[in-house]
C-alpha cells in the first residue's frame, strides 16, 4: 500500500564545534577541531529525521566547507523541501539533483534525515530500506596522524591493547617523501605482524614521488596507498595501479557513480573508499558500491570524520554491501573529545555494532548539543583547523 503523504514542516542546520582528541594532521590541514553540520527535519506526523554533512579543514579538502553546507541548505534546499513529502525521499531528492547543482555534502545530509525519518515511519532500521543487512557489524580501523612516529606507535598498541582497531592508516604527504617513508616503515617495524599498515597520501605525491615510496612500502609489507597522487590525474593513478607495487584506493578521485564508473572502466585503482558525502548521499553511496561489484573491484568503507551520525549512517549503507574487503574506518567519534549521543556508539572487538532500533537507531543528546552549538549570529569563525 502507498503511504498517505506526510508533509515535511521544518529543515535545520545546527553547526556542532568539538575539539579532537589530539591535533589530526593530514597533508592538507591540521585538526584541532572538527565541525559537525547537523541537520534535523520535523515533519508532520510527529518523526524527525537527523543527517550530517561535515567535512575536513574548513576548505582545506572539498569545495564545500561547514558554512556553505549551512548557508546552502538554509538558503537553497530547506524552502524548496518544505510542505514536500517526507515518504518519498527518492523524489524529494530528484527535485533536488534537478533544481541545484553540486552540493554533495549538503545533499547527504538532507538524504539521510529523510532516510531516517522514512525508516522510522516504516519502523525498521535504515539498512532495511537499502535491501537489508548482510553483516551486523563493519571492521574498523585508525588513522595514525599525531605527526609523531614514537606517538602513533604508542597509540598503535594502546587501541591494539583495548581490541579496538588492528588496521592502522597513516596520513603523509606533508613531510619530504623519504622522511613519510620512514616514519611508515618505523611503525609498521613497530607492530611485527600485530596489526596492518595502510597509507593515505591526500593527493601530495608526484607519479614518481609514488613509484619511488611504492616500493619501498612494497617491501615494508604496506598492504594499500590511498590517493597517492592529484585526484584529476586519473592517468597517473591507472599508470600506478598497473605498476601492481601496492594496491592502490581512490578517494578524493571519486565523487560518486560517474566517477566510479569512469575509473571502473578503465581500471584505474583496485579499490574504492566509498563515501556517503562525496558521492552525494546514501543512493549515491549504493550506486558507487554496485558499479566496484560489476567491475570486480574492492570496497572500503570511508569517512569525512563525521561525528556519530554521519558515522551510523555510513554504517548502515555498509552494513548492506555484499563485499567490504577492506573493511571501514568509520571511527570518526572516537577522534572527537565530545559525545553528542544519550547512548554511545559499539565499539567492540575491532568492529563498530549497528543498532538494531528503528531508521539510523541512535539519540541524540540535544542538550549537549545545544550547548556545543556555534553560535552562527557571530559569523563563521573557522575553527576547524
Ligand atoms: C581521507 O582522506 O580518507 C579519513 C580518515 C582520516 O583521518 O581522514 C579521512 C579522510
Ligand atoms: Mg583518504
Amino acid at each position: 500500500m502507498i503511504a498517505t503523504p506526510v508533509k515535511i514542516e521544518s529543515v535545520e542546520t545546527i553547526l556542532v564545534d568539538v575539539p579532537t582528541i589530539r591535533p589530526h594532521r593530514l597533508s592538507v590541514a591540521t585538526m584541532n577541531c572538527q565541525t559537525l553540520v547537523l541537520v534535523r527535519i520535523r515533519c508532520a506526523d510527529g518523526i524527525v529525521g537527523v543527517g550530517e554533512g561535515t567535512t575536513i579543514g574548513g576548505l582545506a579538502y572539498g569545495e564545500e566547507s561547514p558554512e556553505s553546507i549551512k548557508v546552502n541548505i538554509d538558503t537553497y534546499f530547506a524552502p524548496l523541501l518544505k510542505g514536500m513529502d517526507a515518504t518519498r525521499p527518492g523524489a524529494a531528492m530528484a527535485k533536488l539533483r534537478e533544481l541545484f547543482q553540486g552540493n554533495r555534502f549538503a545533499r547527504s545530509a538532507l538524504e539521510t534525515a529523510l532516510f531516517d525519518a522514512q525508516a522510522q515511519r516504516v519502523g525498521v532500521p535504515l539498512s532495511e530500506l537499502f535491501g537489508g543487512r548482510v553483516r551486523d557489524s563493519v571492521e574498523v580501523a585508525w588513522t595514525l596522524a599525531s605527526g609523531e612516529t614514537q606517538r602513533d606507535i604508542d597509540e598503535a598498541a594502546q587501541v591494539l591493547e583495548m581490541k579496538r582497531h588492528r588496521v592502522f592508516k597513516l596520513k603523509i604527504g606533508a613531510r619530504a617523501v623519504a622522511d613519510d617513508v620512514a616514519h611508515v616503515v618505523a611503525i609498521r617495524k613497530a607492530l611485527d605482524g600485530r596489526g596492518e599498515v595502510r597509507v593515505d597520501v591526500n593527493q601530495a605525491w608526484t607519479e614518481s614521488e609514488s613509484i619511488w615510496a611504492g616500493r619501498r612500502f612494497a617491501d615494508a609489507g604496506v598492504t594499500l596507498i590511498e590517493q597517492p597522487i592529484a585526484a584529476d590525474n586519473r592517468a597517473g593513478l591507472k599508470r600506478l595501479t598497473d605498476l601492481a607495487l601496492v594496491p592502490i584506493m581512490a578517494d578524493e578521485a571519486l565523487h560518486g557513480p560517474a566517477d566510479a564508473f569512469a575509473i571502473a572502466s578503465a581500471r584505474t585503482a583496485d579499490v574504492f573508499a566509498v563515501k556517503i558525502a562525496q558521492s552525494g548521499g546514501l543512493a549515491g553511496a549504493a550506486h558507487v558500491a554496485a558499479i566496484a561489484a560489476a567491475a570486480n573491484l574492492d570496497l572500503y568503507g570511508g569517512t569525512m570524520l563525521e561525528g556519530a551520525v554521519g558515522t551510523i549512517a555510513s554504517a548502515q549503507l555498509f552494513s548492506t554491501f555484499g563485499e567490504l574487503k577492506w573493511g571501514t574506518e568509520l571511527f570518526g567519534p572516537l577522534l572527537l573529545t565530545e559525545e553528542i549521543l544519550t547512548e554511545p556508539l559499539r565499539y567492540e572487538n575491532f568492529s563498530l555494532h549497528l543498532p538494531e532500533g528503528p531508521g539510523l537507531g541512535i539519540t541524540l543528546d540535544w542538550d549537549k548539543i545545544d550547548r556545543l552549538r556555534r553560535d552562527t549570529r557571530k559569523g563563521a569563525s573557522v575553527t576547524t583547523l
